[in-house]
């Protein structure tokens, strides 16, 4: 079985390893067949798979069947840093094993990341059935195996560093189910459904770019294997988010250049301008969700301990002070009727500084959404929601607020929540445009064709061969 798991954490020399991931596997697989990728799975996918983390060692692309996806556990390369660089234990050498004082908040770490990873396979699928072009298809595939490697990757920690504890974890993994009533996910937009490619397209540019925002503070983590294990999966995080981005760059510039044309795209089939707005209203606000609360104990304990650091933590020039006990971080909430303002500890406030990095980042691309809309010479443009809008965790969600982070009363959210967030009609609408189109190089018609194929393909290369 060994031979069948690339791997570079010797788990040839590891047998009590061996014997736990052994024990596991068969129960993935189970999990794989039920709640995995329905369909597709007797057919021959142009699929990438890690089998090293050197030069190339991770993007090799070939046809393979899904369930025998090699599924693999990789830990990136030594960092420069062999001291603990941010918190209290400042200077200490990295910890190769898990410290007894820590190994409740490592643990549940380990868990709340790993608990993602199949959830967001749970979460597409369905959505093979209404792939708009064959390219499309590939991708979601793609995502949804490396999605499952990066279950592997932190069902490894849990076995390799948790002894009975991680096992019984592991073994939870494959129990709870996505927006399942009595043994959901743990974190709430990994219960969201996914209805629909757009949805799809959306979940991967803001919730996979929380896995990189979250990944990298790991990526800091004075625990060594957690940080070179998630280290590597912020290389397939790149695929995941450039697969949303693209998608949703795709959909406007089809969208745009119909209503340049003075074509209502609901009379073709394709997506209004207004339907897509509101998607990436819901799916940036419920990943806004993920990052936890602005003010938390939990997050102030992550970083002093080591555990968990912000974004580049240790870039030269970045951050000042990598104790963060001075400082504090303000934030503006509405009250009883009058802006307040709030004054966090640096440390509380890590999940919000954290969360700032993401929009930023967000930012910068529906800058290059409006771009492509500029181009079709669609006068609309996209706006990214304020953190404030529609939050459900945190600060600010104790009060209504609009896209643009203004406060409104009760009931004048609820006479204009429709105009900003899917309602059914929408969904109903947007299903309805989800036409499944499986001919080598053509695309449905709600969305543009891919601009160019992956691996140095051409885009109409058969990149699935049915059986
Ligand atoms: N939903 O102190 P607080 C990815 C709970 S995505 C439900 O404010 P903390 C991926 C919290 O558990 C990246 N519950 O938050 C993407 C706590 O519960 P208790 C995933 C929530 O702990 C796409 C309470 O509220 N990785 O990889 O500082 C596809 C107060 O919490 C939520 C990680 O998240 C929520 N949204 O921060 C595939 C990294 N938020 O103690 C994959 C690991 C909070 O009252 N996790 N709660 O019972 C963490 O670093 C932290 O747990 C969080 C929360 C940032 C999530
Ligand atoms: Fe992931
Ligand atoms: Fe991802």
């Amino acid at each position: 079985m060994f031979d069948s798991i690339p791997n570079n954490v010797n788990l040839d020399s590891d047998p009590k390893l061996q014997r736990a991931l052994l024990k596991w596997q068969p129960d993935f697989l189970s999990w794989w067949k039920e709640v995995g990728p329905e369909g597709f799975q007797e057919d021959r996918i142009f699929l990438r798979t890690a089998i090293g983390v050197g030069q190339g060692g991770w993007a090799n692309y070939d046809y393979v069947t899904l369930p025998e996806y090699r599924w693999g556990i990789f830990l990136a390369n030594p960092r420069k840093a062999d001291a603990v660089y941010f918190g209290d234990r400042m200077g200490e050498k990295l910890w190769d094993v898990v410290p007894g004082e820590f190994r409740k908040e490592l643990r549940r770490l380990i868990v709340t990341q790993c608990d993602t990873e199949p959830a967001s396979v749970e979460q597409q699928r369905l959505l093979g059935r209404t792939a708009p072009s064959l390219l499309d298809l590939r991708a979601l595939l793609q995502v949804n195996v490396e999605e499952a490697r990066h279950l592997w990757a932190m069902v490894y920690l849990l076995h390799r560093h948790f002894g009975a504890d991680g096992r019984e974890e592991a073994e939870q993994m494959l129990e709870r189910r996505s927006g399942h009533a009595d043994r959901p996910r743990i974190l709430a937009a990994f219960n969201m459904p996914i209805r629909d490619w757009l949805a799809f397209f959306c979940f991967t540019t803001f919730t996979d770019r929380d896995g990189k925002f979250q990944l990298a503070s790991l990526a800091e983590s004075a625990f060594d294997p957690l940080a070179r294990t998630t280290q590597f999966m912020l290389m397939e995080e790149a695929f995941h988010m450039a697969t949303g981005e693209g998608g949703v760059a795709r959909a406007l510039r089809r969208t745009g250049e119909l209503m340049r044309a003075g074509t209502d795209p609901r009379r073709v089939g394709a997506l209004p301008f207004d339907i897509i707005q509101k998607y990436v209203n819901e799916w940036s606000s419920a990943s806004h969700d993920l990052f936890g609360g602005e003010d938390s104990t939990n997050a102030a304990t992550y970083f002093a301990g080591g555990l968990k650091g912000r974004f580049n933590e240790n870039d030269p020039g970045k951050y000042a002070d990598h104790k963060a006990l001075d400082e504090s971080y303000e934030a503006q909430v509405f009250q009883d009727g009058a802006w307040v303002s709030k004054r966090i500890p640096l440390r509380r406030a890590m999940n919000a500084v954290l969360l700032d990095s993401y929009h930023e980042e967000c930012a910068r691309i529906v800058e290059r959404w409006n771009a492509v809309l500029e181009e079709t010479g669609a006068s609309e443009r996209l706006l990214l929601p304020s953190l404030r809008f529609n939050r459900k965790v945190g600060l600010y969600s104790g009060h209504a607020y609009d896209p643009q982070g203004q406060p409104l009363a009760a009931d004048a959210w609820q006479a204009q929540r429709d105009r900003w967030l899917p309602t059914r009609a929408d969904l109903d609408y947007v299903q309805s445009c989800m036409v499944p189109v499986v001919e080598p190089g053509k695309v449905a018609n709600w969305i543009a064709p891919h601009a160019k194929g992956i691996a140095g393909k051409p885009v109409d290369f058969p990149y699935v061969l049915f059986h």
